[in-house]
């Protein structure tokens, strides 16, 4: 039997406008959840509840905050399995990367619940006799939190553990499709011990998030927003909340280059080419692009890299493969898509592409009624190419041959995203000439360009964001304002700039 969920705000289940059936793309005859969506005023209203609920949750001392992340560090571990093998039944994604991506939540909360004793501030210099100044952590107030259904999971608790730490209030907002897995979180975060209203989860559609967010920012309830999702919408939030003199933590899409110098381990290069550009079916921000591979070396690569492509399997994602179904049906209408971006100078390396079926099958694996699709990989990739040019959030990387170092980082740097991206060399100064000349937020040397650690800044430049960073104790400067503060216990006014203290 299916679950029925609904959106839940100040601790009360709230009214659904509409009907969403999250299905497991594995078998999409299967229905997950159903899930009550709301519309956009019981959006607005969740930003009133938390609004309400943050003042008091602001008063709590931050130490005493910290206690609660630990529990929900505790908590979650508790229920690994559980919260993993839902995961896998609503978004296909491999049982063992669900594992992980709950293990990212609980190194969240142990990286933070020892910042509830830090949040420093500072104690400063004085230009002036028997002044003191300070700097303190203010929380933001009300984070609208809104993210995709890829990571239902980790990249939420990315948002939401640090906000929660620093005294803020938040109204999340999961994808639809992802909707069955942010509920258990939900559940899981408030049994920790946050009070009411503190926390809220909100399904809604695009349009009614939208329209709810608007209303929000014009009544003053929100201070921050947080998205993890498309470039396109993510646009569309920046300038929403640019024009409320708000800010957005916006973390995008990626087109993430692999650059393979001549030096390269190419069998190494293969492994990591494989894991990002097929692991999750293509579908993490930090997915492999485009491969843009030393024209010395390039044939080797190619042959290698399809070999391996052709031998990886794919298929129910509750077994030990490399890639399940794609996540959801709109992911691979996209999928279709792409494929009429392959141009006629382009070479498909890997036989079979689109939709695996009976008739298309990929060994002996005919896919049932899942969303299971080919992994393409498409030789002579050119700039201005679509395929080039643009995320596909899908099974399909490009390969590109370059004979400079200059003409390997315009390659990478050229589509305008600036995500992440990896380099694979046996030389360091390739290595720092890269990292130099990238525009990326996140470099990976002899790695892969998926698969960040929890504790480094996670975050894009140009079409990947807006320059924010998550993770890590740089988060903290999203979910917090500097305060700062003068004591002049002179028992005079003594004026900045003008009483200067003399030698
Ligand atoms: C995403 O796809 O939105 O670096 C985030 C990684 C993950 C996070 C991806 N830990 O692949």
């Amino acid at each position: 039997m299916s679950r029925q969920i609904v959106s839940i705000v100040g601790g009360k289940d709230a009214t659904a406008a509409s009907t969403y059936e999250s299905i497991n793309p594995a078998r999409t005859g299967e229905v997950v959840a159903r899930v009550g969506l709301a519309d956009a005023e019981t959006f607005a209203a969740a930003c009133r509840t938390a609004r309400d609920a943050q003042r008091e949750w602001a008063k709590v001392p931050a130490p005493v905050r910290g206690r609660v992340i630990a529990s929900i560090g505790r908590l979650v571990e508790a229920n690994t399995e559980r919260l993993a093998r839902l995961v896998t039944e609503e978004i296909g994604k491999p049982y063992a990367e669900a594992l992980g991506e709950v293990r990212e939540i609980v190194d969240t909360c142990d990286f933070f619940l020892g910042e509830g004793r830090r949040l420093y501030g500072q104690t400063v210099p004085s230009e002036m006799p028997d002044k003191n100044l300070f700097t303190f952590r203010n929380p933001v107030g009300v984070a609208a939190v809104v993210t995709a259904g890829n990571f239902p999971v980790a990249v939420p608790s990315w948002y939401l553990v640090p906000a929660l730490l620093c005294g803020n209030a938040v109204v999340w907002k999961p994808a639809e499709y992802a909707a069955a897995s942010a509920h258990a979180l939900f559940r899981l975060f408030t049994a920790a011990g946050l009070p009411d209203g503190v926390l809220n989860v909100v399904f809604a559609g695009g349009a009614d998030t939208f329209g709810g967010l608007e209303r929000a920012l014009d009544e003053g309830t929100v201070q921050k927003v947080g998205f993890t999702g498309s470039s396109e919408v993510g646009r569309k939030i920046g300038e929403l909340t640019g024009r409320h003199l708000q800010s957005a933590c916006l973390e995008l899409g990626g087109k993430n280059p692999m650059v393979i110098m001549p030096d390269a381990e190419l069998d190494l290069a293969v492994e990591g080419a494989l894991f990002s550009g097929f692991g999750t079916a293509g579908q993490r921000c930090t997915s492999l692009g485009t491969v843009i591979v030393h024209e010395s070396v390039h044939d080797a690569f190619v042959e290698r890299f399809a070999r391996a492509v052709g031998a990886a399997r794919i298929g129910d994602p509750t077994e030990d493969v490399l890639a399940g179904p794609l996540l959801d049906r709109k992911f691979a209408d996209r999928y279709e898509e792409y494929l009429t971006w392959i141009e006629p100078h382009h070479k498909v390396v890997t036989g079979a592409t689109g939709r695996i079926t009976k008739d298309n099958p990929r060994g002996g694996f005919d896919g049932g009624d899942g969303l299971y699709y080919h992994p393409v990989v498409v030789d002579g990739v050119r700039p201005g190419d679509r395929l080039f040019m643009e995320e596909t959030f899908g099974p399909i990387v490009g390969v590109t041959s370059f004979s400079t170092m200059d003409e390997a980082l315009d390659l990478a740097n050229l589509p305008g995203y600036g995500l992440s991206s990896s380099i694979y060399t046996t030389n360091p100064q390739h290595a720092f000439r890269f990292r130099e000349g990238i525009s990326a937020g996140m470099v990976s040397v002899n790695n892969s360009t998926s698969g960040a650690e929890a504790h480094l800044p996670f975050g894009g430049n140009g079409k990947s964001g807006n320059g924010s960073r998550q993770s890590g104790m740089w988060v903290l400067d999203q979910f917090t304002r500097w305060q700062a503060m003068n004591w002049d216990h002179s028992g005079r006014l003594q004026k900045a700039q003008m009483d200067v203290a003399d030698i």
